[in-house]
Protein backbone atom coordinates (compact mmCIF):
# COMPACT_ATOMS: atom_id res chain seq x y z
CA UNK A 1 0.00 0.00 0.00
CA UNK A 2 2.60 1.94 0.98
CA UNK A 3 4.46 1.65 -1.98
CA UNK A 4 1.56 2.34 -4.19
CA UNK A 5 1.42 5.77 -1.92
CA UNK A 6 5.04 6.42 -3.07
CA UNK A 7 4.19 6.16 -6.88
CA UNK A 8 0.66 7.70 -7.04
CA UNK A 9 2.58 11.00 -5.37
CA UNK A 10 5.40 10.60 -7.62
CA UNK A 11 3.34 10.70 -10.56
CA UNK A 12 1.55 13.61 -9.47
CA UNK A 13 4.69 15.57 -8.86
CA UNK A 14 5.90 14.44 -12.04
CA UNK A 15 2.64 15.76 -13.86
CA UNK A 16 2.60 18.82 -12.18
CA UNK A 17 6.41 19.68 -13.18
CA UNK A 18 5.52 18.66 -16.52
CA UNK A 19 2.49 21.22 -16.73
CA UNK A 20 4.39 23.75 -14.91
CA UNK A 21 7.28 23.24 -17.34
CA UNK A 22 4.97 23.87 -20.24
CA UNK A 23 3.65 26.58 -18.47
CA UNK A 24 6.70 28.45 -18.25
CA UNK A 25 8.46 27.20 -21.52
CA UNK A 26 6.92 30.36 -23.72
CA UNK A 27 8.58 32.41 -20.40
CA UNK A 28 11.90 31.99 -21.27
CA UNK A 29 12.46 30.19 -17.95
CA UNK A 30 12.97 27.03 -19.93
CA UNK A 31 15.39 26.56 -22.90
CA UNK A 32 18.01 29.08 -21.70
CA UNK A 33 21.33 28.01 -23.30
CA UNK A 34 23.39 26.08 -20.41
CA UNK A 35 26.32 28.21 -20.07
CA UNK A 36 28.26 27.47 -16.41
CA UNK A 37 28.50 23.76 -15.93
CA UNK A 38 31.35 21.65 -15.67
CA UNK A 39 32.15 18.88 -18.25
CA UNK A 40 34.05 15.40 -18.14
CA UNK A 41 37.61 16.07 -17.90
CA UNK A 42 37.38 19.44 -18.34
CA UNK A 43 40.72 21.37 -16.80
CA UNK A 44 39.74 24.94 -17.87
CA UNK A 45 37.48 27.36 -16.35
CA UNK A 46 34.16 27.86 -17.06
CA UNK A 47 33.35 30.85 -19.72
CA UNK A 48 33.59 33.75 -17.73
CA UNK A 49 30.19 35.45 -17.06
CA UNK A 50 31.40 38.45 -15.05
CA UNK A 51 33.95 40.72 -14.85
CA UNK A 52 34.82 39.30 -11.53
CA UNK A 53 35.07 36.01 -13.70
CA UNK A 54 37.29 37.71 -16.43
CA UNK A 55 39.21 39.24 -14.20
CA UNK A 56 39.63 36.20 -12.14
CA UNK A 57 40.28 33.88 -15.25
CA UNK A 58 43.10 37.00 -16.16
CA UNK A 59 45.22 36.62 -13.08
CA UNK A 60 45.09 33.30 -13.26
CA UNK A 61 46.74 33.21 -16.88
CA UNK A 62 49.47 36.05 -15.14
CA UNK A 63 50.29 34.06 -12.04
CA UNK A 64 50.58 30.78 -14.13
CA UNK A 65 52.97 32.66 -16.53
CA UNK A 66 55.08 33.90 -13.80
CA UNK A 67 55.06 30.70 -11.65
CA UNK A 68 56.80 29.18 -15.45
CA UNK A 69 59.17 31.78 -15.40
CA UNK A 70 60.12 31.11 -11.78
CA UNK A 71 60.09 27.56 -12.19
CA UNK A 72 62.46 27.80 -15.48
CA UNK A 73 64.45 30.09 -13.89
CA UNK A 74 65.05 27.73 -10.80
CA UNK A 75 65.51 24.51 -12.92
CA UNK A 76 68.25 26.11 -15.06
CA UNK A 77 70.07 26.93 -11.56
CA UNK A 78 69.59 23.67 -10.27
CA UNK A 79 71.16 22.17 -13.84
CA UNK A 80 73.97 24.46 -13.97
CA UNK A 81 75.08 23.51 -10.30
CA UNK A 82 74.58 19.72 -11.14
CA UNK A 83 77.07 20.37 -14.08
CA UNK A 84 79.48 22.47 -13.60
CA UNK A 85 80.16 21.96 -9.96
CA UNK A 86 79.91 18.43 -9.49
CA UNK A 87 82.82 16.24 -8.32
CA UNK A 88 83.89 15.18 -11.66
CA UNK A 89 83.91 18.55 -13.35
CA UNK A 90 85.04 20.74 -10.14
CA UNK A 91 87.56 18.43 -8.13
CA UNK A 92 88.63 20.94 -5.68
CA UNK A 93 85.39 23.26 -4.56
CA UNK A 94 85.13 26.56 -3.29
CA UNK A 95 85.24 27.33 0.64
CA UNK A 96 83.85 30.85 0.71
CA UNK A 97 80.52 31.21 2.64
CA UNK A 98 79.19 34.76 1.87
CA UNK A 99 78.77 36.87 -1.39
CA UNK A 100 77.08 40.21 -0.29
CA UNK A 101 75.63 41.45 -3.79
CA UNK A 102 74.72 37.91 -4.69
CA UNK A 103 72.52 37.75 -1.23
CA UNK A 104 71.06 41.41 -2.30
CA UNK A 105 69.72 39.87 -5.30
CA UNK A 106 68.01 36.63 -4.21
CA UNK A 107 66.52 38.86 -1.34
CA UNK A 108 65.14 41.81 -3.72
CA UNK A 109 64.33 39.36 -6.58
CA UNK A 110 61.24 37.51 -4.91
CA UNK A 111 60.24 40.65 -3.26
CA UNK A 112 59.84 42.41 -6.43
CA UNK A 113 57.71 39.22 -7.66
CA UNK A 114 55.65 39.31 -4.05
CA UNK A 115 55.20 42.68 -5.24
CA UNK A 116 53.88 42.64 -8.81
CA UNK A 117 51.87 39.72 -7.49
CA UNK A 118 50.44 41.90 -4.78
CA UNK A 119 50.06 44.48 -7.54
CA UNK A 120 47.63 42.47 -9.92
CA UNK A 121 45.45 40.47 -7.17
CA UNK A 122 44.82 42.82 -4.82
CA UNK A 123 42.68 45.35 -6.30
CA UNK A 124 40.75 42.20 -8.11
CA UNK A 125 40.43 41.03 -4.81
CA UNK A 126 38.91 44.16 -3.63
CA UNK A 127 36.71 44.59 -6.63
CA UNK A 128 35.28 41.67 -5.50
CA UNK A 129 34.75 42.69 -1.71
CA UNK A 130 33.72 46.48 -2.02
CA UNK A 131 29.90 45.66 -2.58
CA UNK A 132 28.24 47.72 -4.83
CA UNK A 133 24.80 49.10 -5.09
CA UNK A 134 22.29 46.69 -5.56
CA UNK A 135 19.69 46.31 -8.39
CA UNK A 136 18.21 42.63 -6.89
CA UNK A 137 19.10 41.77 -3.34
CA UNK A 138 19.04 38.00 -2.45
CA UNK A 139 19.28 36.27 0.94
CA UNK A 140 20.71 32.99 0.43
CA UNK A 141 20.65 30.33 3.69
CA UNK A 142 22.17 27.07 3.40
CA UNK A 143 20.60 24.19 5.23
CA UNK A 144 21.57 20.55 5.44
CA UNK A 145 20.99 19.84 2.84
CA UNK A 146 19.13 22.42 0.18
CA UNK A 147 19.51 26.41 -0.29
CA UNK A 148 16.71 28.55 1.13
CA UNK A 149 15.87 31.81 -0.60
CA UNK A 150 14.51 35.31 -0.12
CA UNK A 151 14.52 38.15 -2.22
CA UNK A 152 13.85 40.27 0.80
CA UNK A 153 12.20 43.78 -1.55
CA UNK A 154 10.12 41.79 -3.17
CA UNK A 155 8.09 39.35 -0.51
CA UNK A 156 9.90 36.12 -2.41
CA UNK A 157 10.96 33.09 -0.57
CA UNK A 158 11.13 29.47 -1.98
CA UNK A 159 13.71 26.60 -1.30
CA UNK A 160 15.81 24.79 -3.82
CA UNK A 161 16.43 21.33 -3.66
CA UNK A 162 18.07 18.83 -5.93
CA UNK A 163 16.20 17.33 -8.39
CA UNK A 164 16.11 13.53 -7.87
CA UNK A 165 14.32 10.50 -8.59
CA UNK A 166 14.25 9.52 -4.34
CA UNK A 167 13.11 12.99 -3.05
CA UNK A 168 9.64 11.81 -1.72
CA UNK A 169 10.65 8.37 -0.97
CA UNK A 170 13.58 10.28 1.43
CA UNK A 171 10.85 11.72 3.03
CA UNK A 172 9.47 8.69 4.54
CA UNK A 173 11.94 7.49 6.77
CA UNK A 174 15.58 5.80 7.47
CA UNK A 175 14.32 2.25 6.77
CA UNK A 176 16.52 2.87 2.93
CA UNK A 177 20.06 1.82 2.79
CA UNK A 178 22.32 4.82 2.94
CA UNK A 179 23.21 6.24 -0.26
CA UNK A 180 19.84 5.34 -1.39
CA UNK A 181 18.31 8.87 -1.22
CA UNK A 182 20.79 9.64 -3.77
CA UNK A 183 19.81 7.36 -6.35
CA UNK A 184 20.10 8.67 -10.04
CA UNK A 185 17.20 7.30 -12.23
CA UNK A 186 14.30 6.99 -14.31
CA UNK A 187 11.92 9.10 -12.24
CA UNK A 188 14.92 11.77 -11.42
CA UNK A 189 15.26 11.93 -15.29
CA UNK A 190 11.83 12.48 -16.21
CA UNK A 191 12.07 15.12 -13.54
CA UNK A 192 15.08 16.81 -15.08
CA UNK A 193 12.76 16.82 -18.57
CA UNK A 194 10.30 18.49 -17.09
CA UNK A 195 12.33 21.04 -15.57
CA UNK A 196 14.23 21.54 -19.02
CA UNK A 197 17.54 19.82 -17.80
CA UNK A 198 19.19 16.91 -19.41
CA UNK A 199 20.26 13.58 -17.56
CA UNK A 200 23.67 14.59 -16.85
CA UNK A 201 22.66 17.58 -14.73
CA UNK A 202 21.77 15.50 -12.22
CA UNK A 203 23.18 16.72 -8.98
CA UNK A 204 23.52 20.42 -10.58
CA UNK A 205 19.78 21.47 -11.16
CA UNK A 206 17.51 22.07 -8.49
CA UNK A 207 14.00 22.43 -8.87
CA UNK A 208 13.60 25.95 -8.20
CA UNK A 209 16.09 27.91 -9.31
CA UNK A 210 17.03 31.58 -8.54
CA UNK A 211 16.20 34.19 -10.97
CA UNK A 212 18.30 37.03 -12.16
CA UNK A 213 18.31 40.00 -14.57
CA UNK A 214 21.11 39.98 -16.86
CA UNK A 215 23.40 43.14 -16.59
CA UNK A 216 21.88 43.97 -13.58
CA UNK A 217 23.83 44.27 -10.07
CA UNK A 218 22.83 41.22 -7.80
CA UNK A 219 23.78 41.32 -4.20
CA UNK A 220 23.55 37.84 -2.51
CA UNK A 221 23.66 37.81 1.48
CA UNK A 222 25.00 34.76 2.14
CA UNK A 223 24.08 33.10 5.60
CA UNK A 224 23.51 29.23 6.95
CA UNK A 225 20.42 27.88 9.76
CA UNK A 226 22.70 25.11 10.62
CA UNK A 227 26.34 24.46 10.17
CA UNK A 228 28.31 26.40 7.40
CA UNK A 229 27.84 26.46 3.85
CA UNK A 230 29.41 27.79 1.09
CA UNK A 231 27.33 29.23 -2.05
CA UNK A 232 28.85 29.77 -5.61
CA UNK A 233 28.93 30.00 -9.06
CA UNK A 234 32.25 29.62 -10.62
CA UNK A 235 31.18 31.07 -13.80
CA UNK A 236 30.27 34.36 -11.94
CA UNK A 237 33.82 33.65 -10.00
CA UNK A 238 32.13 34.29 -6.87
CA UNK A 239 32.58 31.65 -3.36
CA UNK A 240 31.39 32.85 0.02
CA UNK A 241 30.85 30.73 3.22
CA UNK A 242 27.57 30.95 4.30
CA UNK A 243 27.74 31.04 8.53
CA UNK A 244 25.12 30.41 11.17
CA UNK A 245 24.27 34.18 12.62
CA UNK A 246 26.20 36.04 10.33
CA UNK A 247 25.33 37.59 6.85
CA UNK A 248 28.19 37.91 4.66
CA UNK A 249 27.81 39.63 0.78
CA UNK A 250 28.97 38.80 -2.70
CA UNK A 251 27.96 40.71 -5.85
CA UNK A 252 27.97 39.48 -9.30
CA UNK A 253 26.53 41.32 -12.65
CA UNK A 254 25.38 38.62 -15.23
CA UNK A 255 26.67 39.40 -18.74
CA UNK A 256 25.29 36.53 -20.51
CA UNK A 257 21.77 35.00 -20.11
CA UNK A 258 21.62 31.25 -19.87
CA UNK A 259 21.61 28.46 -16.93
CA UNK A 260 24.66 28.27 -14.58
CA UNK A 261 25.30 25.98 -12.08
CA UNK A 262 27.20 25.87 -8.47
CA UNK A 263 27.41 23.33 -5.75
CA UNK A 264 28.00 24.16 -1.80
CA UNK A 265 31.25 24.23 -1.57
CA UNK A 266 31.75 23.88 2.60
CA UNK A 267 31.84 20.90 3.72
CA UNK A 268 28.52 20.66 5.34
CA UNK A 269 27.42 16.88 6.44
CA UNK A 270 26.35 13.68 4.60
CA UNK A 271 24.44 15.42 1.59
CA UNK A 272 26.63 17.95 1.21
CA UNK A 273 27.46 16.89 -2.30
CA UNK A 274 23.44 17.11 -3.12
CA UNK A 275 22.82 20.94 -2.54
CA UNK A 276 23.34 22.26 -5.60
CA UNK A 277 22.59 25.36 -6.79
CA UNK A 278 21.51 26.62 -9.93
CA UNK A 279 20.81 30.31 -11.08
CA UNK A 280 18.95 31.47 -14.31
CA UNK A 281 20.12 34.79 -15.95
CA UNK A 282 17.05 36.28 -18.11
CA UNK A 283 16.46 39.26 -19.77
CA UNK A 284 14.75 41.94 -17.74
CA UNK A 285 11.18 41.33 -19.14
CA UNK A 286 11.24 37.99 -18.72
CA UNK A 287 12.55 38.49 -14.86
CA UNK A 288 9.37 41.32 -13.98
CA UNK A 289 7.23 38.27 -15.30
CA UNK A 290 8.91 35.73 -12.80
CA UNK A 291 8.63 38.24 -10.01
CA UNK A 292 4.97 38.73 -10.92
CA UNK A 293 4.12 35.45 -11.52
CA UNK A 294 6.06 33.93 -8.60
CA UNK A 295 4.12 37.05 -6.55
CA UNK A 296 0.58 35.50 -6.49
CA UNK A 297 1.66 32.03 -6.30
CA UNK A 298 -0.15 29.98 -4.07
CA UNK A 299 0.49 30.75 -0.42
CA UNK A 300 3.21 28.90 1.09
CA UNK A 301 4.82 28.23 -1.93
CA UNK A 302 5.99 31.85 -3.45
CA UNK A 303 8.07 29.38 -6.00
CA UNK A 304 7.33 29.29 -9.39
CA UNK A 305 8.15 26.13 -10.16
CA UNK A 306 7.84 23.49 -7.66
CA UNK A 307 9.07 19.50 -7.95
CA UNK A 308 7.43 17.05 -5.38
CA UNK A 309 9.71 17.73 -2.09
CA UNK A 310 7.06 18.18 0.09
CU1 LIG B 1 27.94 21.66 1.87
Amino acid sequence: MRFANILSGLAAGITSAALAGAAFAEDGIMGLEVVGKPHAEGVNFQPAATELARDQQWLDAVLLYLCVGVVALVTALLLIVILRFNQRANPKPARFTHNTPLEIVWTLIPVLILVVLGSFSLPILFKQQEIPVADVTIKATGNQWYWSYEYPDLGIAFDAYRVDGATKVESLGDDQPMGEPQVHDEIADMKLKALGYSPDEFLLATDNAVVVPVNKTVVVQVTASDVIHAWTIPAFAVKQDGVPGRIAELWFTAEREGVYFGQCSELCGKDHSYMPITVKVVSQQVYDDWVARTKTADAGSSAPIQVANN
